[in-house]
């Protein structure tokens, strides 16, 4: 099933609007020669259209939770990060309650029809009326039903096969690096946490593919105090990764000092295998402190200038370790 393909949102008043219109247009195929027995068949069928369009969207907003279900574990943890699964699961909650009340209400209300109870056309505004209210009270249920289908449509389609991620603190040169490495093209600026949610790009490989993840920058906290777009570039490590390029800026353009990009590197590579340290900003980057870095970080590193193009040995690198994988 795939999860992107959900009907559109719509407001309680867009909803109404359209179901009351097509009501109204059943409503006069109804053909019966008696005038007073016309006008309220035609009002049961007015509530009786409407009532069944609304409970249909209903029916198929609720499907959401099922989808949500059975999406691949890495769409269905970003959504939980980003909206909370019992948040979504209330709404849902709130849609289904709203659905049995129109129902029965809609049934009561046609029988009262069909029992001259009253006037047809003011019991049928009745119906309108009461469905309307019922409606305004999960409008805001829809409105987050709405963000959750926006949030979905935005999810990365990841592929299976050899993935890299790329990882580190915030502005020290992931996305520019991706850039350089796959003819997709991220959204970068110069201040921290440009990049909000997963970013994928591909290097092409004979007939098949490598795929290059770019994720949210990291800081180095407890996982406790991250926010949820850090969570992210958390989940596609744990989730998506083959190997992962830890990328540092020795030059500490970034506004991250070496420290606290040492101390976050030693945290993944404590948790996670196949971590390969990067230094970027070689254009910038003395010569000696390049030096200095390699020491404290303890490994052989790769070097390379994302925005310089200078990526030869990364783009190599990632070529070399995918054949020992494939
Ligand atoms: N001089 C120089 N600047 C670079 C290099 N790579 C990136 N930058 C600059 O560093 C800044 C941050 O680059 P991004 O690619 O957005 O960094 P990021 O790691 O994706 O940042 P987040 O998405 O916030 O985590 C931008 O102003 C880039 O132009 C490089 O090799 N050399
Ligand atoms: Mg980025």
């Amino acid at each position: 099933m795939d999860i992107k393909k959900i009907p559109p949102a719509l407001t309680p008043e867009k909803l109404l609007q359209i179901a009351f219109k097509r009501a109204a247009k059943e409503a006069r195929k109804v053909q019966v020669q008696n005038k007073g027995l016309r006008k309220k068949r035609a009002e049961e069928r007015r509530v009786r259209e409407s009532a069944d369009y609304i409970v249909s969207y209903l029916t198929r907003m609720e499907k959401l939770g099922d989808k949500i279900g059975t999406a691949d574990p890495f769409q269905r943890e970003i959504l939980e990060i980003s909206i909370g699964a019992e948040t979504i699961q209330s709404a849902i909650d709130r849609l289904t309650w709203a659905k049995i009340k129109i129902a029965k209400l809609e049934v009561r209300s046609r029988r009262n029809i069909r029992m001259r109870k009253g006037d047809p056309v003011t019991l049928r505004k009745d119906f309108y009326g009461k469905t309307a209210s019922i409606l305004d009270k999960i409008s805001g249920d829809l409105k987050f039903i709405g963000d959750i289908q926006r949030a979905i449509k935005n999810l990365p389609t990841i592929k299976e096969g050899y993935t890299v991620v790329l990882a580190g603190m915030p502005n020290v040169g992931k996305s520019s690096l991706l850039r350089g490495l796959t003819p997709s093209t991220p959204e970068i600026q110069p201040y921290p946490f440009t990049t909000k949610n997963i970013l994928v790009g591909y290097i092409p490989l004979g007939h098949r593919e490598i795929q290059i993840i770019d994720t949210p920058g990291i800081l180095d906290r407890p996982l406790a105090n991250r926010n949820p777009i850090e969570k992210q570039a958390i989940l596609a490590l744990r989730e998506l990764a083959d190997h992962i390029l830890f990328v540092f800026d020795p030059t500490e353009t970034c506004g991250y000092t070496m420290n606290s990009q040492l101390s976050l590197y030693r945290e993944i590579i404590e948790n996670f295998q196949g971590v390969t340290p990067i230094l970027n900003k070689s254009d910038i980057t003395p010569a000696e402190t390049s030096e200095k870095v390699e020491e404290e970080i303890g490994s052989p590193t790769l070097k390379c200038s994302a925005t310089e193009g200078e990526i030869d040995d990364v783009k190599e690198f990632i070529l070399q370790s995918s054949k020992n994988r494939l």
